[in-house]
């Protein structure tokens, strides 16, 4: 294949006769220096590649090992990839609306999206969720909920994933239990359950169990899936979330492949073979605008995971090396303003992922930055992947890239860098343990608050965000149309209390109506198996008896958590990256940069004041998406402010006494999840109870422009939209606590 040596030196060479030419056109300056690209993976990527750049590359075809040019031979041209679009909203009713009329459209797929009440592993009556049900997913509580989900869908021939990680027993018993009662058998199950649990304790943060009980669960599930439901994918390796909160493409591709390692070897401890699991193993990318490098990773991937699945793990079979992925346009590049340019993104994406040899795709909403999709934004998602196949002849070809001296050069030096990232876990003792340290959890916030500074300098372009404003915003607005004259686009809002209700009153028939003793005995041998630490006993066939007898998704999960524990993660923060890419950022000579005088005004507020401002940064509800909150509290720390970080998942109550604890001069709440209308009034009401009326509450993160008056009307001091840069934020902030101290 690839001669790695002779292409690694190739790669920092440019070819000399155009070297030539292009010193007389940049008029006698370096051409290497002026034009040379360094990529946030840390790759120089030169102006010009040429066959030298190749040289030493064996030929390879797709289908074939070490599969980097496709896991299929004919690839698209045979199958184009499935149009597997992510939804799930309000109650089951609705989603099965959505879903039916999306398939008669012409999606191909189902991929469901659940409530972070069910993520969690608690029904919909529990304490901490109330703000939470139906809002950024489907409520789900009962297997009576997930038949409805699918009512009218014939799951042997419909192929269904379902984003599902802490709570994966529950809810894929129910699927199973679901499918069964539709008469479907276990052969015919076709889809795939996410079911990675490491890269929720590294970003995503909906893990339930701590890390080995957590790893238990998934050799179970491999276990029972490879036994019943062969055709059935019993994971999906994600990248996607690592990417989302702020990897670049080689830590994504170097973390998701060391976590794949990691699962091959639960797998075995099972009592498994190689072979006997790993053909079913699935993967996730998520694809931002980095064009090339996107293209370059899908492929470097495939060949990635081949070479170290064969080196480890000696299979036999080649499909347990052949990588399969899902993708899905990023969610991060889509911009509040300006909406309809991420039609545009997300095109561009879309064309990466395809032309890196996606096998199924999911296509962002334009206005997923600003709230749910609505039924028009998601035709157009759904349109761009239907041109793409039907209009631009993209599955004509497999792998069309394969040969460009650029796309092999970048697919190498990709290569390289993470498997030096996977060896460097690997000599960690492997992901299990990388993810206890903390350690990749840091390099992904480092990641972050880098990219966030090349952007707050304008390092780095965002159209109609950092660079050509427009005079005229165009901004979300209610169902009914403009406002004030500005173009708007309509979003969708849940009634969070409705679908409350609703799923409360069905909780009270399904428990007036079941056989409790049957409930219980199932439940009580669940408990058991878990006490038992020889594993002999499998959690996900002992779920599936409790989901019958139609115990809860929270019940089971509590059966576990009474032996497991429920994980509290320790809060990790970088600190000095912001600011120090910031200044790298600059052009050398500028003024003051921003930063810089915002450091200044925050030491002017310790002279008067007697000590720093200082910001609790909170999460609550079970949203537990903290790129943004981590990025902002480690932007706001290096300009000065005093900064704390609340744990995940705090109540209202829970977050104003943190705050009064704290003496803070302000609260900055970072909602990505819906749950901003319900919880931000609670947290205000409750400082009141607590007597506190100098603290100001702050928002950020996914919040519609319809609703900044409501936040207003309860009590906000501000809300700063994804866009901010962060020394704006930060002082708009600093003059509202001194104005509200003086
Ligand atoms: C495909 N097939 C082929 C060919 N192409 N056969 C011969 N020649 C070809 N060229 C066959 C396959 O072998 C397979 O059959 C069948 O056709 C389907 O193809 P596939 O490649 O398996 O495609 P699909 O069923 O769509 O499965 C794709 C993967 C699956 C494997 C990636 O895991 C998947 O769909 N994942 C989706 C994950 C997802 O939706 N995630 C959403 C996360 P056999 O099965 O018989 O082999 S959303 C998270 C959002 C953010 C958040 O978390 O908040």
């Amino acid at each position: 294949r690839v001669n790695f040596s002779t292409a690694s030196i190739l790669r920092n060479k440019l070819d000399p006769e155009w070297a030539k030419l292009a010193t007389k056109e940049c008029k006698g300056k370096d051409p290497e220096k002026l034009l040379t690209w360094h990529t946030l993976e840390g790759i120089d990527v030169k102006p010009v590649y040429t066959a030298e750049d190749t040289a030493g590359f064996e030929k390879e075809i797709p289908g074939k090992f070490p599969f980097t040019r496709g896991p299929y031979a004919t690839m698209y041209t045979h199958r184009p990839w499935t149009i597997r679009q992510y939804a799930g909203f309000s109650t089951v009713e609705e989603s099965n609306a959505f879903y039916r009329a999306n398939l008669k459209a012409g999606q191909q797929g189902l991929s469901v999206a659940f409530d972070l009440a069910t993520h969690r592993g608690y029904d919909s009556d529990h304490e901490r969720v109330g703000g939470d049900v139906g809002m950024a997913g489907v409520a789900i509580d009962s297997v009576e909920d997930m038949k409805r989900l699918f009512e009218g869908i014939d799951l042997s021939k419909v192929t269904v994933s379902m984003t599902m990680n802490g709570a994966v027993l529950p809810v894929l018993a129910m699927y199973i239990v679901s499918a069964l009662e539709q008469g479907c058998k276990y052969e015919d199950m076709r889809g795939t359950i996410q079911n990675d649990i490491l890269k929720e304790f590294m970003v995503r943060n909906t893990f339930i169990y701590p890390i080995e009980e957590s790893m238990r669960i998934i050799g179970d599930i491999f276990k029972y899936t490879s036994e019943k439901m062969k055709n059935y994918n019993s994971i999906s390796i994600s990248g996607y979330h690592l990417q989302e909160a702020g990897a670049n493409a080689v830590l994504e591709l170097a973390y998701t492949i060391a976590n794949g390692i990691e699962y091959i070897r639960t797998g075995i401890k099972s009592g498994m073979k190689v072979d006997e699991f790993a053909p079913r193993l699935s993967f996730f990318w998520g694809v931002g605008m980095n064009f090339y490098m996107e293209i370059a990773k899908m492929r470097a991937a495939r060949r990635l995971w081949a070479t170290l699945v064969k080196e480890k793990f000696n299979p036999t079979k080649e499909n347990s090396m052949r990588l399969r992925a899902h993708s899905q346009t990023s969610g991060w590049s889509l911009t509040e303003q300006e909406p309809f340019n991420n039609v545009i993104r997300t095109t561009v994406e879309a064309m990466a992922a395809t032309l890196g040899g996606t096998q199924s795709l999911h296509t962002n909403a334009l206005d997923e930055a600003i709230g749910l999709p609505t039924k028009f934004s998601a035709k157009i998602a759904r349109n761009t992947q239907l041109i793409l196949q039907e209009e631009a002849n993209i599955p004509k070809v497999a792998d069309p890239f394969a040969g460009s001296y650029l796309i092999e050069s970048l697919t190498n030096s990709v290569y390289e860098e993470a498997l030096s990232i996977v060896k460097e876990i690997e000599e960690m003792g492997g992901m299990s343990k990388a993810v206890a340290s903390g350690l990749p959890k840091i390099k992904i916030q480092e990641s972050a608050a880098r990219r966030q500074a090349q952007i707050d300098s304008g390092k780095e372009t965002i159209v109609g965000v950092n660079k050509y404003k427009p005079e005229e915003e165009t901004t979300s607005a209610s169902n009914e149309g403009n406002s004030a004259g500005q173009q708007s686009i309509e979003v969708l809002s849940i009634n969070n209390s409705e679908v409350l209700a609703l799923q409360l009153s069905k909780l009270q028939q399904l428990k007036a109506n079941r056989d409790q003793a049957a409930v219980d005995r199932a439940l009580a041998a669940l408990e058991e198996a878990a006490k038992d630490k020889s594993g002999s006993q499998n959690l996900l066939e002992l779920s599936v008896v409790a989901a019958q007898a139609r115990a809860t998704v929270g019940e089971i999960s509590y059966a576990l958590e009474k032996v497991f524990g429920r994980y509290s993660p320790p809060s990790l923060l970088v600190s000095g990256t912001y600011k120090s890419e910031y200044a790298s950022s600059q052009n050398p000579g500028s003024a003051q940069s921003k930063v810089d005088s915002v450091i200044s005004k925050t030491g002017e507020f310790q002279e008067k004041h007697g000590r720093r401002p200082r910001l609790l940064v909170v999460k609550m509800g079970q949203d537990g998406h903290d790129r943004g909150a981590n990025v902002v509290a480690s932007g706001f720390a290096d300009l000065g402010f005093d900064v704390d970080v609340s744990p995940l998942f705090m109540t209202p109550l829970e977050a104003a006494k943190l705050a009064v604890d704290s003496d803070v001069h302000a609260v900055g709440v970072s909602s990505l999840a819906a749950g901003h209308k319900t919880l931000v009034p609670q947290l205000i009401e409750n400082l009141k109870k607590l007597g506190v009326s100098n603290i100001l509450v702050i928002v950020g993160g996914v919040i519609p422009r319809i609703d900044y008056d409501f936040l207003y009307e309860h009590g906000v001091a501000a809300i700063y939209g994804p866009g901010t840069p962060i020394p704006d934020s930060a002082l708009d902030l600093l003059e509202k606590i001194d104005k509200k101290l003086s």
